[in-house]
């Protein structure tokens, strides 16, 4: 294991997202000497109330795109480290529009990397499974880090060009970097067009939940919270150059997730509706987080799937005015695609 980096001064960019904002909340509770300076859009998927209420003088908001490069020839001097996370993150969304999914995720992270370049700056890369594609559900395989990039969406894809670009500014010019490639994560504040959380709160608002094509799909789920702990231990110990691999053993399929939900709130298990499936639908995904336990001797600590389940459909029943400003338009933008 590499000696630990102590860093003082971080900026976390996409912090009023859903994982970023796990990320500095839990940054401040386990590591006090560190102050975070947030770089967000605050697109439709970010919210201050996200990281509202933290100390002011551990956490700084600057609102801006991280696609500006001027933005970041002034914020990035004086940091020691950038952790990106900001991202157009939903694969709906990007079949129906991919551009800003190429804007942010690729010409972001190009306009990221060149800053942290410029300013010799740790770089941490939050990335996904998708960029593997997917697994059949026969298949005993799991994702390692030496499975090929085979992505299937337009998310997907611009998620697999921004980790080659990481790769080779490594490479070309010695960026110090580290990749992590996470699978799919759960919990509070993660917005209602996101499976989990619109099933809840359809359920919430008496709409019946809506399952995508037979419901087989699987998904390897992971509490954000670990995915949080997995990235602190990659930035500090992570050898540069190389990618980790985040997930907690979670495989489930939609239809097992969607009656668990249904069952812990009290309703039918079989009260839902079939509707279509997504295009290019990716089957199964499943990590191998072997590297990382064994070079960083990380554990997920968060590993009972139920009981995590329970925590955010109560965070749902108790933060309505967190999400239901958003949730009409979120279910009219899916009805108009059939789903
Ligand atoms: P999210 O959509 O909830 O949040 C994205 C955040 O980035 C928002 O706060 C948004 O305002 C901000 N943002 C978007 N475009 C921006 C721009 N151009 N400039 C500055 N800020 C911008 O996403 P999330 O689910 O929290 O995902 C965070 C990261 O983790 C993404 O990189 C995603 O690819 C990756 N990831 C997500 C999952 C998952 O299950 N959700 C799994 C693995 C990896
Ligand atoms: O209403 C729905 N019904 C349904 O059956 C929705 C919104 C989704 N689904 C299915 C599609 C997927 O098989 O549930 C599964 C999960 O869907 P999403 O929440 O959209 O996640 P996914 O497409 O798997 O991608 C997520 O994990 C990897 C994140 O959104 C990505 O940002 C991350 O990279």
């Amino acid at each position: 294991m590499t000696e630990k980096l102590a860093l003082k001064n971080i900026i976390v960019t996409g912090g009023c997202g859903f994982i970023g904002s796990n990320f500095v909340r839990y940054v401040v509770r386990n590591h006090p000497e560190v102050h975070i300076t947030v770089i967000d859009a605050l697109t439709y998927a970010g919210n201050i109330e996200n990281i509202a209420g933290l100390p002011r003088d551990r956490v700084e908001f600057v609102h801006g795109n991280i696609c500006d490069e001027d933005l970041l020839n002034r914020v990035v001097p004086g940091h020691d480290a950038i952790v990106h996370y900001a991202a157009e993150s939903h694969n709906d969304n990007s079949i129906a529009n991919p551009e800003p999914f190429i804007q942010t995720n690729v010409v972001g992270t190009f306009r990221l990397i060149q800053a942290a370049r410029k300013f010799d700056v740790r770089y941490h890369h939050v990335s996904t499974d998708e960029v593997y594609g997917d697994l059949a559900l026969d298949d005993s395989a799991r994702f390692t880090e030496e499975t090929p990039y085979r992505p299937s969406s337009p998310y997907s894809s611009t998620k697999a060009s921004s980790d080659m670009l990481v790769r080779a500014w490594f490479r070309t010019y010695g960026l110090k970097m580290t990749i992590s490639n996470c699978s799919n994560n759960y919990g509070p504040y993660q917005h209602v067009e996101k499976f989990i959380p619109r099933q809840i709160t359809n359920i919430l608002e008496g709409i019946r939940p809506k399952l995508y094509g037979d419901g087989l799909n699987v998904r390897d789920w992971i509490n954000t919270e670990d995915h949080s702990s997995a990235v602190w231990a990659i930035l500090t110990q992570g050898r540069l150059g190389e990618t980790y691999l985040i997930g907690a053993d979670g495989e489930r399929d939609n239809i097992t997730v969607l009656h668990d939900i249904l069952r812990v709130m009290g309703k039918d298990e079989n009260d839902f509706d079939h509707v279509k499936d997504r295009p290019g639908h990716d089957r199964r995904y499943a990590i191998d987080s072997s590297k990382l336990r064994r070079e960083l001797g990380w554990t997920p600590a968060h590993t009972d799937f139920e009981s995590g389940l329970r925590e955010t459909i109560d965070w749902y029943r108790g933060n309505r005015q967190w999400w239901e400003p958003v949730k009409a338009a979120t279910e009219a933008r899916y009805s108009q695609q059939g789903q």
